[in-house]
């Protein structure tokens, strides 16, 4: 049987090689570039040798990409994730090529290199690749990574990429300090001055009557969703996060960070004038919106360079915008049957002793573990490996069996729109709810639990497949996938400012099955022996008793009982926060935010008791 399997994959491995599979080579070193994207601010953007934007990469289904990424930077970490790819060691690939750093792979120190080497056996269409470390990517540290199939289920002249992002004037660890201080108890997120459009604003495409254009959008930006349309031309969605769908017509696309949505659009006849091709903020996701901020871009369809340039265009409603809840993948893929195991996960934002606001699935704010949680599933004994406290119990860890299926309720507690990703898998959108936000005659808005017992839409019979899909605030949202891609594989708000108040678990998925295939390369160890970070032991990098957690980086301690938030506004304590940012800038170690935190807590008990002995 061995044997045949074998057989069976030396023949799968030449028959790519016929095929012509093809390896592509880059070799990436990140560094700042003053730039002017939007042309009212100059600012430093991380771009690849010496250039921004990072270029675009194209990849056929079946290559091998090979990238090396060096760390130009003086004092920040950094690594690189290929958003939507599955990384399936089945396949012959491996979790260690994921990116998130403490997750899948150590940090990488100024100076140090990381291979990042994989093939694309099965997956096509629009992808992207961006830092995960800290809101690096908001800076620019990111592109398109498109898997070009010769088998795509439909036809077009040309194809264009298109990013669109929201841009913020500050370095994005500037706008990440002042986002997460106590003097913003609120949360209210940093906004952006802009939004552009493949990295710049006014732009325009060029297209020739009577063609079809296949146009894949990415919403690689950090914060904002988008909403797209184009005057009198129509969009036919046919990809969706790199899943064929049913081809389904709109006049406006919405965008969650993180999301992709390729379209067919067929050009006019003729080619008397020009038409506006507009982006928009989703407003309802700023707490203000700054009275400078255009919320609406227009950018050019050009048809006739001596015509005029097409004026803006506004639309009424947005309410076309295609829900992806109706939307089916080609594949006609079946509803999974009812899950193995039911992960419940409570979307609620609050403060916590330091005065900060959290994000938290339940009541745990995702704080990085010692050592990479991968390697604590490869070096941790047999028997322990499925325990889930090896993790540490701040990293939200949910260990899945092989094959088993994984149904994930989110219900959100909180007003806000959360764009949820999950590496390594699509998804099935069993339930998507709409949001809860109008107050009704019984009373204000009140967030909707998921009730299983009485779902409030039918199941569909082949349910929408994605790796990004927005939960609606006061809303909830049912996830269906099957365990059988073995790893460590994070699942989080893509809105990068929420990642960073600790909006993220970890499916710790097979790690029995993944031990028997993957092997840490040397080059992986070497960048973690360069970050002084051990490739043994527990998430406290406890290696001797496995079960001792002693020295597990925690969330802080929660508000003294009785705290109000606007007690705690008034005062200063210099504090420094504990959560997904902190590797970013090696300068700070954890014990000196464990003990700030500890300062804090005990300034804010004392404030606390001396408020209560004055009032009482
Ligand atoms: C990339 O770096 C590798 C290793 O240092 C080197 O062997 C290779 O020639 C480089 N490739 C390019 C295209 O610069
Ligand atoms: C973009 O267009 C606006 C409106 O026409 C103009 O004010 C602005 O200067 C333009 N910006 C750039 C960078 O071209
Ligand atoms: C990091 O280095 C840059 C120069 O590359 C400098 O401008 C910045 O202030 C430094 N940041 C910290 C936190 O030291
Ligand atoms: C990439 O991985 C393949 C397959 O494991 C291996 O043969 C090759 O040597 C690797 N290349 C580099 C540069 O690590
Ligand atoms: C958008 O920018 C990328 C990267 O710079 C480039 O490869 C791509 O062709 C651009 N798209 C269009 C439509 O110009
Ligand atoms: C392009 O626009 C110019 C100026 O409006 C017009 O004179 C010309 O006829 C147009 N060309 C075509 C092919 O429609
Ligand atoms: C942007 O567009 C929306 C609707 O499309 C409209 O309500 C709003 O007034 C526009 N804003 C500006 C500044 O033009
Ligand atoms: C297209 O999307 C709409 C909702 O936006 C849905 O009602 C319709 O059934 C979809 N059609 C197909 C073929 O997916
Ligand atoms: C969260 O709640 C669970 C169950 O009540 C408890 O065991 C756990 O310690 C709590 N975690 C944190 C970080 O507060
Ligand atoms: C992983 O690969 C196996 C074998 O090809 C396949 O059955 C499984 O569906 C894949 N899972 C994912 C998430 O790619
Ligand atoms: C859930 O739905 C069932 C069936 O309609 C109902 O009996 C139950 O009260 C609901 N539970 C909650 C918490 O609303
Ligand atoms: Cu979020």
């Amino acid at each position: 049987m061995q044997r045949i399997l074998g057989l069976v994959l030396t023949i799968a491995a030449l028959a790519q090689v016929a095929l012509g599979s093809q390896t592509h080579e880059y070799n990436f070193t990140t560094g700042w570039v003053r730039k002017n994207p939007d042309g009212m601010h100059e600012k430093q953007m991380i771009g690849f040798n010496g250039v921004w934007p990072p270029p675009d990469i194209h990849l056929n289904k079946g290559d091998r990409l090979i990238l090396r990424l060096t760390n130009g930077f003086e004092n920040l970490t950094t690594s690189l994730h290929f958003h939507g790819l599955s990384h399936n060691i089945t396949q012959g690939n491996l979790n260690q090529m994921d990116g998130p750093e403490m997750v899948t792979q150590c940090p990488i120190m100024p100076g140090d290199t990381f291979v990042y080497n994989f093939t694309v056996p099965e997956q096509a269409g629009t992808f992207w690749y961006h830092s995960h470390s800290g809101a690096q990517y908001t800076d620019g540290m990111r592109g398109a990574l498109i898997i070009h199939d010769d088998e795509e289920p439909f036809e077009y002249d040309e194809e264009m990429v298109i990013q669109v992002t929201d841009l913020y004037h500050k370095p994005y660890y500037q706008a990440l300090d002042e986002f997460l201080t106590r003097y913003n108890p609120t949360g209210a997120e940093p906004v952006p001055e802009n939004i552009l459009f493949n990295n710049t604003v006014n732009a325009s495409i060029s297209f020739e009557p009577s063609k079809v254009y296949l146009l894949r959008f990415l919403n690689v930006g950090t914060f904002v969703s988008q909403y797209i349309f184009m005057e009198d031309h129509e969009f036919t969605i046919v990809e969706v996060d790199g899943v064929y769908v049913q081809p389904n017509t709109t006049d406006v696309l919405y965008l969650g960070t993180g999301q992709r949505t390729s379209v067919l659009v067929r050009a006019k006849s003729g080619s008397e004038k020009n038409y506006a091709l507009m982006q928009t903020i989703d407003q309802t996701m700023l707490d203000v919106i700054p009275p400078n901020l255009q919320l609406n871009r227009t950018n050019q369809v050009v048809y006739n360079r001596s015509a005029p340039a097409a004026d803006e265009y506004f639309l009424d409603t947005y309410d076309a915008a295609t829900n992806d809840f109706y939307l089916s993948p080609l594949s006609g893929k079946p509803l999974f049957p009812e899950p193995d195991y039911r992960i419940k996960l409570d979307v609620v934002m609050d403060n916590l002793g330091d005065g900060v606001n959290y994000a938290f699935f339940n009541n745990v704010s995702y704080v990085h573990p010692k050592i990479p949680t991968l390697l604590t599933a490869m070096t941790a004994p047999k028997e322990l490996v499925k325990n889930p406290m090896i993790y540490g119990d701040n990293v939200n860890a949910f260990v899945l069996e092989y094959g088993e299926i994984v149904e994930i309720v989110l219900n959100n507690y909180d007003d806000g729109r959360h764009p949820f990703h999950l590496h390594g898998h699509n998804f099935q959108i069993v339930q998507k709810s709409p949001s809860f936000l109008e107050d009704t005659e019984d009373g204000p808005a009140e967030p909707v639990p998921y009730n299983e017992s009485a779902p409030l839409m039918d199941f569909p019979e082949s349910p929408m497949l994605r790796d990004t899909v927005i939960l609606e605030g006061n809303g909830h949202l049912v996830l269906r996938f099957v365990a059988d891609n073995p790893g460590m594989w994070i699942f989080h708000c893509h809105v990068d400012w929420h990642l960073e108040q600790g909006l993220a678990a970890v499916f710790i998925e097979a790690p029995d099955v993944l031990r028997e295939v993957e092997q840490l390369s040397e080059n992986f160890k070497q960048v973690c022996y360069n970050a002084n970070i051990p490739t043994v032991g527990n998430a406290a990098g406890n290696k001797d008793n496995w079960l001792d957690l002693t020295g597990l980086p925690k969330q802080p301690k929660p508000l003294p009982n009785g705290f109000t938030l606007k007690g705690y506004v008034a005062f200063a304590v210099s504090s420094m926060v504990a959560v997904w940012g902190l590797y970013t800038i090696v300068q700070y170690g954890l014990h000196e935010t464990t003990q700030d935190d500890e300062l804090i807590y005990n300034t804010l008990k004392n404030l606390l008791k001396e408020s209560e002995q004055n009032s009482g």
